[in-house]
């Protein structure tokens, strides 16, 4: 005020001074802009609920901020975790990838590297996830499919070729198949001639979010938790640079949480992992500081910035009552993720435009390393084009925008600091409902954070169905015509070949003694106490194969395996009392009536793929119209789900495919139920099935397909028609 002052002083002489306003004798109220705003849309309530149940108003004013949010880079960190921020340094643009085989993803890395990504991110394929080498029976479909197949140390070497490990920091997504991993790039790096203290990086080691979401667990919990605190141990005491632990809560979101529930079961998981470590007798301040997270950014721009920064609040409050000391433990550093739920097959182009906006979300909320997803996420894995568009979103915001020039720049907008708090006492509250049943492992066994993440995930579902949450392209705006964009399509059977070829040469050229002595060491081992990734550094040395490694830990711990529980009364809850639904559930009696007994189903999901999101759903919307659901066992083979299917009976079997292992398991899948005589058991496909492969699966024999996008209610129109009841036109059935 004062320099505008001064500048219309220096002017005075020039212009002529402009004519005497009327002065306001008072500053308008709140009151008066609630009045004025009421008059402008006559009346109608603008709170918004969001589906976590925080009712955002449409101001928000100084009055609503409660708390000093600090600075940036001291506690709790609401800020920032580091003083200077990106001003200082940028975040760490991190491109998870992996497909094929170990070369093809090497050349992958380094074209991407070359054209600015700055760190690394391995995706694996779902056998090495689960503990499988690429040659076991239960893993056709998937070798090389989602990720890359790793067997060896020897594939490990490929990987990294070319790629020196004390100057790159690689982030693994392993959690099943923790140690052998582990393992193995421990001694790729030795074998790069680069000593354990300098390997930088992060491995993700976060098994409860698998038991809630992801899947990809081999072990029961209890084994599990001690692979973990052991990890720890070797990495606090031989890895200085690594993070020991990257916890999750992207793949709760990704299942269907809310913002809220992913804040505080992740939080809530950290304080486990923490004290696991600390119950094996670790100090909390030597390991804690290597403690690392991850968190998913939807759509929600305003509430995943606060979402970072609840979270920091929350990460130093947990571990200062944990009796932290040093401020580093205390101090939450995270990789995003920007949402693959977010993104559509339909009008992809689109999906550019979301992951912009989701990429500046989790800058605003301050985080250390982000992977932005490529427009292609909702049918394939990203091709050279895609993932060029993808990296270049974080290279366009970090050098063009000037973005990065100011810490923390939306500190003290009365809306983000509002929020900030509400997530912070909101999460604090499931925090605690956590505490009070015994800490997350306790919760998971429960079984009720699951169970609570499957019915906001069948809440938001029935709201895209419904028209009431817009996705552009989908349910509102949708093209009637697309043309198919170029996806990669990866040969699987010819990675395995390739896989198995490399197997068999290491298993026939390797001091076989020397293995196997590693090998009954670990064994030993894994029935007793001692470290399991030291003793797994020496199978890897000698040239234990993922599986020889895994299978060796199961003789002592076991394989763990669930069966689902669809929620029920959420979906069809929301379509209570409406014609369209009704009208369904007509179609349902009708059915049973014909059929005498209730339409029965088995949702199956075969291979490897534990993405369950679309078959849970898929099993509660059917079950609340009146189907009899059999929900299938996740990772059966083909020949198991059609065993299921004929015991039970079903007249149809609904499979689910999310890891791209389609077009090898449904074919096997209806050649199994026709050598079994019975090919009138319907079988329909549903998951992330580009329309490149939709004939195909026809010609195979399957009778509908229900890509990315599917309305339920269109979905569930179609399968009575399947199952031979004719669906009267809506205008009809109405009368
Ligand atoms: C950073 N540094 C600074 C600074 N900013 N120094 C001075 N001034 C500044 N302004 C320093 C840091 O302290 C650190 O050093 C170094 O620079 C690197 O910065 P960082 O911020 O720690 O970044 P980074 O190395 O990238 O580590 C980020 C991380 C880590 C801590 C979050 O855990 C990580 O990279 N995670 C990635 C996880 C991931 O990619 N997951 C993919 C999941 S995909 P020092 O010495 O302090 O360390 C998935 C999908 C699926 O899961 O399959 O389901
Ligand atoms: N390469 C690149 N991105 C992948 N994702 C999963 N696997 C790969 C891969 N091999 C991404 C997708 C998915 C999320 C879990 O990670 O965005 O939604």
């Amino acid at each position: 005020m004062a320099e505008i002052e001064r500048n219309l002083g220096e002017d005075a002489g020039a212009v002529p001074p402009a004519p005497a306003q009327p002065e306001p004798t008072t500053q308008p109220t709140l009151a008066d802009w609630q009045a004025a705003a009421a008059k402008e849309v006559k009346g109608r309530d603008l709170t918004w609920q969001t589906p976590e149940g925080i009712d955002v108003k449409p101001l928000y004013t100084a009055a609503d901020v409660t708390a000093d949010p600090g600075l940036p880079g001291f506690a709790p960190f609401t800020r920032g975790v580091r003083a200077s921020m990106y001003a200082g340094r940028p975040w760490t643009i991190r491109q998870y990838a992996g497909f094929s085989t170990a070369e093809e993803s090497n050349a992958f890395y380094r074209r991407n590297l070359a054209a600015g990504q700055k760190g690394l991110s391995v995706a694996f394929d779902l056998a090495t996830h689960r503990g499988y080498d690429s040659d076991h029976p239960r893993v056709v479909g998937d070798v090389g499919k989602a990720g890359v197949a790793i067997d060896s140390v020897e594939d490990m070497k490929i990987l990294f070729d070319g790629i020196p490990l004390d100057q790159m920091s690689v982030s693994m997504t392993m959690n099943g198949a923790v140690i052998p991993i582990l393992a193995f790039f421990i001694v790729a790096g030795e074998e790069q001639g680069v000593e354990r203290r300098l390997l930088d990086g992060t491995i993700q080691n976060d098994i409860l979010k698998e038991f809630m979401v992801r899947n990809t667990y081999i072990y029961p919990p209890e084994p599990s938790m001690r692979i973990i605190a052991d990890i720890i141990a070797y990495t606090s005491a031989e890895m200085p640079k690594f993070n020991s632990i990257s916890i999750s809560g992207y793949h709760m979101q990704e299942a269907g949480a809310t913002q809220v529930q992913e804040l505080a079961f992740t939080i809530a998981d950290g304080r486990e992992y923490a004290r696991a470590a600390m119950a094996a007798g670790l100090d909390i301040d030597k390991f804690a500081g290597r403690l690392s997270f991850f968190f998913a950014i939807g759509m929600n721009f305003f509430m995943e910035v606060a979402k970072l920064r609840a979270a920091r609040v929350l990460w130093h409050r947990v571990m200062t009552d944990l009796g932290a000391k040093d401020e580093r433990s205390k101090m939450l550093r995270t990789h995003c993720q920007t949402s693959g739920v977010s993104l559509q097959e339909q009008d992809p182009y689109n999906n550019v435009i979301r992951t912009t906006v989701e990429a500046m979300a989790a800058m605003l909320g301050g985080t250390q390393s982000l992977h932005t997803n490529a427009l292609d996420e909702a049918i394939a894995l990203p091709t050279d084009f895609s993932a060029r568009i993808a990296r270049n979103t974080q290279i366009v915001l970090q050098e063009e925008t000037g973005m990065t020039k100011v810490v923390d720049p939306l500190g003290g907008s009365y809306y983000v600091e509002a929020l900030t708090q509400a997530l912070v006492d909101q999460a604090w509250a499931i925090i605690e409902r956590v505490e009070g049943e015994g800490g997350m492992a306790a919760a998971v066994a429960a079984g009720w954070p699951k169970a609570m993440i499957e019915e906001a995930a069948a809440a938001r579902q029935a709201r895209v169905d419904r028209g009431e949450d817009v996705i552009v392209g989908v349910n509102k705006y949708r093209l009637k015509d697309e043309d198919p964009i170029d996806i990669l399509d990866v040969d699987n059977h010819a990675v395995r070949e390739a896989q198995v070829a490399r197997l068999n040469r290491i298993r026939a050229t390797r001091d076989e003694a020397a293995c196997q002595k590693a090998l009954a060491a670990l064994r030993t081992g894994a029935a007793g106490n001692d470290n399991l990734l030291a003793l797994a550094v020496d199978c890897a040395r000698a040239r234990a194969s993922l599986g020889e490694i895994s299978s060796s830990m199961e003789i002592a711990f076991g394989r763990y395996g669930t069966q689902p529980t669809p929620v029920s009364g959420i979906y069809g809850g929301a379509y209570q009392d409406e014609e369209r639904w009704a009208r369904l559930a007509r179609g349902v009696e009708a059915t049973e009536r014909r059929l005498g007994r209730r339409p029965r189903m088995l949702v199956a999901k075969m291979g490897q793929d534990g993405h369950d999101r679309g078959a849970n759903l898929v099993s509660s919307m059917f079950g609340d119209l009146g189907f009899d659901i059999v929900p299938g066992p996740l990772f059966q083979t083909p020949a198991e789900a059609a065993a299921l299917a004929l015991e039970r009976q079903v007249d149809m079997v609904g499979a689910s495919s999310l890891a791209a292992g389609h077009k090898t398991l449904i074919p096997e899948l209806i050649g199994h139920l026709r050598d079994a005589g019975r090919p009138d058991i319907k079988v329909i496909a549903g998951g992330v099935i580009p329309a490149q492969d939709y004939q195909a699966l026809r010609d195979a024999g399957v009778q509908a397909i229900f890509g990315p996008g599917t309305n339920l209610i269109a979905a569930a129109e179609e399968v009575l028609r399947l199952l031979g009841h004719n669906m009267p036109p809506e205008q009809d059935a109405a009368e």
